[in-house]
């Protein structure tokens, strides 16, 4: 990424595809072939102000400052992720934050020698625009640095959670990455702790990355930066080496986690069709409710959950166009990079191909079809109601991968709306 910036048009291009494949879209194929697949009530919002944090309890002698007041309404979790490598058709100043409360800069990556955070030049160019540009909008957004992401591999946060020196020299500079350019949080987008080890490590390094927070926060004065990770959309991942996530460490001491409920089916079946990002599987757990509810059963309040949604589809193409359910025959992936389509190209195809499209009440989701090409995703109605189960069950909000995929940000609106309750 480091020489993004002069790029040829050819590599801006790969560097967009990579787009859908660098969260993970692109490792869940991987992880599914290699068989690893496969009563809260209302609080104040996560992590803020200082003080509702049960680790500030502690005697804190020094003089507090007054906190900053909270830009935006105590209302919960609207999250996306911004594609940094979109920056110059979707520009900071174009994300509107009426629709997003906190908005993610994806990615930086960890330097696997000395486990600092490794800032190419258009990170160093666009961070600082990113955060000024979401604090000065109205309303305001707050900014959150994420690191890793599905192109980073596993190996260095495996060996950076694994030892106290390498924790340290991480956690150190985070926060001073984050300080430097005005973040107001961070985000470990470890894609995935692979055993049962790394995910007692990644208990020791929240607990130690919380401490951290918090008491650089008390020597600067600054409200504390707050610690957000996106996470399996299950708690205990279904296939390969057996793990669970560390529960209890979460809700200790992370604000909120982000399970990435999408990707359960796709191009590494191509058998039959099926909705990657579906609500509900009668026949499977892979599901967002499943995936939900597994996180609430170790221990994570609701309100820490963040409920992931795509702006994309997955395609298949139809062994016979007159069977187009869910779950009927098919040869091969549809259109799109292979097999992926953005919500704003689905949108154009519908238009352009006069393509069916429906809803799906069992599952929750939406799909089109036009002669053998068929297209499962999330449409206005899922999002729609998916936000609604998000509320329902007390979840702290929802988040989206990824800002620029949407058409002219109207499941953005459709979201807001449902979790704002406007109609
Ligand atoms: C961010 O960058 C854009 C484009 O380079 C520029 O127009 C804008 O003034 C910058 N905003 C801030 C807050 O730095
Ligand atoms: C790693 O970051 C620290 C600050 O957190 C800095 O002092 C150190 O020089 C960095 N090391 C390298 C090799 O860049
Ligand atoms: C789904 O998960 C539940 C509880 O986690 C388990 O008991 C059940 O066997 C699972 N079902 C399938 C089909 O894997
Ligand atoms: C998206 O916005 C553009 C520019 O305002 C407009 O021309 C286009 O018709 C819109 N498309 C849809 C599908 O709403
Ligand atoms: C605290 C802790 O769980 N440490 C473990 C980190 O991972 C290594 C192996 O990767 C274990 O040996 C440690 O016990």
């Amino acid at each position: 990424m480091a020489k993004q910036k002069m790029a040829s048009f050819v590599l801006a291009i790969v560097l967009i595809l990579g787009a859908n494949i660098s969260f993970s879209a692109a490792s869940f194929p991987t992880l599914l072939t290699r068989n690893f697949w496969q009563n809260s009530r209302p609080t104040k919002l996560i992590g803020w102000p200082p003080g509702d944090d049960p680790e500030d309890i502690s005697p804190s002698p020094s003089p507090q400052p007054a906190p900053t007041p909270p830009p935006f309404s105590d209302d919960g979790i609207k999250g996306g992720y911004w594609p940094s490598w979109l920056a110059y058709s979707f520009p900071p100043s174009s994300i509107p934050t009426l629709y997003f409360t906190h908005v993610f800069y994806a990615f930086v990556g960890i330097d696997a020698s000395t486990y600092n955070l490794s800032i190419t030049q258009p990170d160093d160019e666009w961070m600082g625009n990113f955060t000024a540009t979401l604090h000065a909008k109205k309303p305001p957004a707050k900014a959150l640095l994420s690191i890793g992401g599905a192109n980073s591999g596993p190996g260095a946060f495996s060996g950076m959670a694994s030892d106290p020196d390498n924790r340290a020299a991480f956690i150190k500079s985070t926060i001073a990455t984050a300080r430097k350019y005005g973040f107001d949080g961070l985000d470990i987008d470890w894609e995935f702790p692979s055993n049962p080890d790394d995910m007692s490590n990644l208990s020791v390094l929240f607990k130690e990355w919380r401490q951290a927070v918090k008491s650089e926060a008390s020597d600067s004065g600054k409200p504390r930066l707050l610690l957000s990770a996106a996470v399996y959309f299950a708690s205990s991942f279904l296939f390969d080496l057996p793990r669970t996530y560390p529960g209890d460490a979460i809700a200790k001491y992370v604000d909120f986690v982000n399970p990435m409920c999408f990707d359960y089916h796709g191009s590494w079946d191509t058998s039959v069709t099926g909705e990657h990002a579906l609500l509900y599987d009668k026949s499977s757990n892979i599901s967002t409710s499943y995936g939900i509810s597994s996180w609430i059963e170790i221990g994570v309040p609701p309100k820490k959950l963040v409920m992931g949604m795509p702006l994309y589809g997955r395609t298949w193409e139809l062994e016979d166009p007159k069977k187009h359910n869910i779950g009927d025959p098919a040869t091969g992936v549809g259109p799109g990079d292979n097999g992926i389509l953005l919500y704003k190209d689905i949108v154009t195809y519908n238009a352009d191909h006069h393509a069916y499209v429906v809803y799906d009440g069992d599952t929750v989701s939406e799909y089109s079809y036009s002669g053998t090409d068929w297209i499962g995703y999330d449409g206005p109605t899922s999002v729609a109601k998916k936000v609604e189960y998000a509320k329902a069950h007390n979840l702290g909000g929802y988040f989206f991968w990824a800002l620029g995929y949407d058409m002219n940000w109207t499941l953005s609106a459709t979201a807001s709306n449902a979790w704002e309750g406007i109609y």
